[in-house]
């Protein structure tokens, strides 16, 4: 299965400036000739293609993309500045196509790829150029050509970076939806009543990244045939696994030790990732007993975090830790 993020934004590449038109004046030259300078060409809007995002995320919150306009002319032949670009970062596997003709204007494979997907305008040229050998006092200069706009539609397959763990009513889908700040469509997946949990999280501007549900992903694979190519690239991907225990657990202990086995069971990559340990529905206890368990061997052994989705309680520092681990994982790409 499929998870897809989506996002349309506008681009605008600057226009040129308009050539100028002036004449030289100097003393004792009577008749200055012509020196109006070249305007300025606008700037372009080129995308990127960056390792360290993981959603289109950021574009639910930016949609419009300006470059800059080149300058006027000016006089004494003075070429009008050029525009600064707009350099938009996308994330690597991103597809990039033209809203209008629905055409693929880029497949963003590659760290550090850029494309222009709006040409700046040209500068116009200043009356200087226009001499000719009939006229030699041209008063005429050249507009500057406006640049290329259009929307494009952004579509990225996305892939788990943090992997959550843990029986059936441990609060995973829970959590996930605590600290979603979006969840993706589900593409090729005729199994709606099944469908796994995965959400994007925002942990700040070029923060983002995605957090699913380990065995709903895996009950989802078997729905199609064997594990699929598509939750290999997921568990390839995932940078932490997050193992979650219900507060209420008999014996946390041992309910790692079976999840972990079950894991190893559908894939011993897994049990290479790094992982951490969180009892999951604090608020059932009550600050005070479950501030007791902290001292227990069991949480003091695997540095357990303790947390509520329910109340927010150890979320956003969990959250914080998450994205340690995906920061570390892209960077190390
Ligand atoms: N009190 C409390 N209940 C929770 C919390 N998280 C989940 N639950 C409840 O536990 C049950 C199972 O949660 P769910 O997220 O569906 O677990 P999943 O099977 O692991 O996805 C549901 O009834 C939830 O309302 C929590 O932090 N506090
Ligand atoms: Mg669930």
């Amino acid at each position: 299965m499929n998870f897809i993020d989506t996002a349309t934004i506008a681009v605008k590449a600057g226009d040129g400036g308009a050539g100028h038109v002036s004449f030289r004046r100097e003393k004792y030259v009577p008749k200055g000739g012509p020196d109006g300078g070249n305007g300025g060409d606008g700037g372009s809007v080129i995308i990127e293609a960056d390792q360290q995002l993981g959603t289109l995320l950021d574009f639910t919150y930016k949609r419009k993309y300006e470059a800059q306009d080149g300058e006027r002319g000016g006089k004494s032949n003075c070429t009008g500045r050029s525009g600064n670009d707009v350099v938009i970062r996308v994330p690597v596997g991103t597809i990039i196509r033209d809203r209008e003709s629905d055409e693929v204007v880029a497949d963003m494979t590659v760290h550090g790829e850029r494309v222009i997907v709006a040409r700046g305008g040209m500068g116009g040229r200043g009356n200087s150029e226009f001499v000719t050998s009939v006229n030699q006092a041209p008063r005429n200069a050249d507009p500057g050509t406006p640049g290329e706009e259009c929307q494009l539609d952004l579509e990225l397959k996305l892939l788990a970076d943090v992997g959550l763990v843990g029986f059936p009513n441990a609060g995973k889908s829970t959590l996930i939806s605590a600290i979603s700040a979006a969840r993706p469509k589900i593409a090729d997946y005729p199994f709606t009543t099944l469908v796994p949990n995965l959400g994007m999280v925002r942990a700040g501007q070029y923060r983002s990244f995605t957090v699913a549900d380990i065995p709903g992903l895996i009950e989802g694979a078997h729905q199609g045939k064997g594990l699929g190519i598509q939750f290999l690239r997921h568990i390839e991907r995932t940078a932490v696994l997050v193992f979650l225990i219900d507060v209420q657990s008999e014996d946390p202990e041992h309910d790692l030790v079976v999840l972990r086995q079950e894991l190893g069971l559908y894939s011993p990559q897994l049990l290479e990732k790094p992982w951490l340990v969180c009892l999951s529905k604090a608020d059932v206890l009550g600050d005070e007993l479950s501030e007791e368990l902290r001292r227990t061997p069991f949480a003091e052994k695997h540095q357990v975090r303790i947390i509520s989705a329910v109340s927010g309680r150890g979320v956003p520092e969990l959250v914080e830790q998450m994205w340690s681990f995906v920061q570390a994982q892209r960077s190390g790409e």
